[in-house]
């Protein structure tokens, strides 16, 4: 159809052809009218940090091939590049604080609505990061551990971040601080690094990008307390069967979906709805149903089995098959255009940080001390619009996938252990040496709309099976999986290679689970990649080698947001070659570009591929495996 460039997902053709019907504009067209873009925005040379510009680098011409204050491309190019990662950092970061203060106020015996659920993972913790449990009640670690975290936030020495330095190889440790990037305080890091990038001060491209890596771990350290502290709170996941795409929303339901990032609220929203089914079925419903968009959806996914109606680029498709009462919205990647686009439904688009709202949305502010009541008023909305649906709008979807996912880190290793009960991760290190395995890929980050959605995802990934790599994703990549059909069992037998096919059969066997393993595991939202870092700090543990040196690659196949740059630039500071699909700008400055995408190799071991051809990205990424373990020797 003239949707195939758009999308490789049929469920998101349909759609569109309804929305040309309409008259309604899309992200996708919206894409489009954004052609030709600036070549000069384009390459990363383009310069508003002061109100002189936009100051615009033409190499070649004497005087213009400067800014006006004299800055010359590459100092632009890399003040740009970092600025990205602060932004990526803060909204990271501001997410697992805001979870910090949670646990931090459970403890202290308030936010009545919440509860310590995985004591055991907090007890974990805080041996991890050298707290003392003895004797100590679950609350009183629990106001402990969080303080700890929030002391990451804002620590005025120059002692590291505690979740940095506990959570990577002592290789990683030595690194950061040779290298002087490991952090102190992730908001002390964010706020010099915009001082360092203002008009008149850093002009050297090294230093600059040097401080952008520094607040990239200051995300990475948000992120693993984020994950560390949201299984706190809500329990650490474990495989749970669902089910993928618009196919997911019902007719006879009340279709509620939870759209974001934050899961203080949507795991809120998921349990009180369980409890409001009669309210539900009082309007004429047969119940309430549940589906997320985004990564709040892949943390009600993974701890309470929540379907998934869709990822980013087509999270306006869902309103448009007139079947959603509401979508709930927390914190980003949430289109604004959601709501014009609510307006020709009779769907309700409730808004719920004070940071962020829609103009002529709904907004129920979120109130961590009454955050039941605040899911029940949502709830209630929705059951009150289902009685407003439209019968004529509705165009029902009967595409869906199964999917298997809720593999956090832990979900893992037991799994192993059913292999090796003494050493579990042994089971995956040994199978690389063995050579069953060429290594581990993780897929993780967006949609972009400059491409076919979810088809670099897709194709890169069914390459990489056939090639037998062990594959993990987080985010949108998770989701594009899972809408998809590749977080089955039955995408093993039509993807996996030998080697990958033999590997999974053999733990699925032996495992004591309902399903057999999926091609992909499926480890959580964008935060919880932080657990794809942990896995990989434990194979270079049990290899015996830094991380540079394991057979371990990432993939942001679609990169759309600045949390997505932050995740690449730590991923790189880990020492892994991280592919994107798209082209990053940074080829404004063949400094800049050589040194991301070459030169970070010398110093961290990790470094960009910037490679738009799926096929080519693949390819690339296979050969980087495969030189890590030549290496090895295996
Ligand atoms: O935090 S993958 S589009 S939803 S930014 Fe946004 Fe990108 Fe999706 Fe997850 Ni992550
Ligand atoms: Fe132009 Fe310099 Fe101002 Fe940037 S900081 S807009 S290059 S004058």
């Amino acid at each position: 159809s003239e949707f195939e460039k758009c999308t490789v997902d049929p469920a998101a053709r349909e759609m569109l052809v309804k929305a040309k019907k309409i008259g309604f504009l899309t992200s996708f067209d919206r894409a489009k009218a954004q052609e030709p873009r600036c070549n000069f925005g384009n390459s990363g040379i383009c310069c508003r940090i002061c109100l002189q510009g936009p100051c615009r680098i033409i190499p070649k011409k004497l005087g213009a091939n400067k800014g006006i204050c004299g800055a010359s491309d590459y100092t632009i190019v890399a003040r740009n590049t970092v600025r990205y990662i602060a932004g990526g950092a803060s909204a990271h970061s501001d997410h697992g604080r805001h979870i910090a203060t949670a646990v931090l106020h459970v403890g202290e015996g308030h936010a009545k609505d919440y509860k310590i659920t995985d004591s055991a993972k907090l007890l974990k913790v805080a041996k991890r990061i050298g707290l003392p449990t003895e004797g100590k009640s679950i609350n009183e670690v629990a106001v402990a551990v969080a303080s700890e975290a929030l002391k990451d936030f804002g620590r005025q020495d120059t002692a590291p971040c505690t979740w940095v330095e506990s959570t990577v190889t002592e290789g990683r440790k030595k690194k950061f601080k040779d290298t002087t990037i490991m952090p102190s305080s992730i908001n002390g890091s964010i706020a010099e690094l915009l001082h360092q990038t203002h008009i008149g001060n850093d002009a050297d491209p090294v230093n600059i990008i040097f401080s952008g890596l520094r607040v990239a771990l200051g995300d990475y350290d948000g992120m693993q307390l984020a994950t560390d502290l949201s299984d706190v709170l809500f329990g650490t996941p474990t495989p749970t069967v669902t089910e993928a795409n618009l196919g997911v929303l019902d007719p006879e339901m009340v279709n509620i979906c939870v759209h974001g990032h934050n899961p203080l609220l949507s795991q809120v929203v998921v349990d009180t709805a369980r409890e409001m089914q009669e309210e539900a079925k009082a309007a004429g419903a047969k119940g309430i149903k549940l589906s997320g968009i985004c990564c709040t959806g892949n943390e009600v996914l993974s701890r309470a089995g929540v379907a998934i109606a869709t990822n980013f680029a087509t999270q306006e498709l869902a309103i448009m098959t007139g079947l959603v009462d509401a979508i709930v919205v927390d914190v980003q990647c949430i289109m604004p255009s959601l709501r014009s686009l609510s307006e020709c439904f009779h769907t309700k688009v409730i808004t719920t940080m004070p940071i962020s709202k829609i103009p002529g949305s709904y907004h129920y502010e979120f109130d961590e001390e009454n955050a039941v009541e605040s899911a029940r008023a949502i709830i209630r909305l929705a059951i009150e619009t289902y009685k407003r649906r439209d019968p004529e709008k509705i165009e029902r979807q009967e595409y869906k996938n199964k999917v298997v996912a809720g593999f956090s880190l832990e979900a893992i290793l037991e799994i192993f252990a059913s292999v090796n009960p003494d050493n579990p991760i042994s089971v995956l290190t040994e199978a690389i040496k063995a050579g069953e395995l060429k290594g581990v890929a993780l897929f993780a980050g967006c949609n972009n709309l400059k491409g076919t959605h979810n088809q670099n995802h897709v194709e890169i990934a069914k390459k990489m099976a056939a090639n037998d790599v062990f594959m993990v994703a987080t985010g949108c990549a998770g989701q594009a999986y899972a809408m998809s059909g590749l977080l089955t069992p039955e995408a093993v037998e039509a993807y996996a290679g030998p080697g990958l096919k033999a590997f999974l059969n053999r733990i699925s066997a032996k495992a004591d689970l309902k399903t057999a393993l999926p091609l992909i595991f499926h480890m959580g939202s964008c935060v919880d990649n932080s657990r794809a870092t942990s896995l990989l700090t434990l194979m270079a543990n049990e290899l015996g080698v830094d991380t540079p040196d394991v057979p371990f690659v990432a993939s942001a196949p679609e990169p759309m947001s600045e949390k997505a740059v932050a995740i690449g630039a730590w991923n790189v500071a880990m020492g892994i070659p991280v592919h994107i699909g798209v082209i990053a700008p940074t080829t404004g400055s063949d400094l800049v570009h050589g040194v991301v995408t070459q030169i970070a190799k010398d110093v961290f071991g990790g470094y960009f591929i910037m490679e738009t051809d799926y096929a080519k990205g693949t390819d690339k990424l296979l050969a980087a495996l495969e030189e890590r373990s030549w290496k090895l020797r295996i």
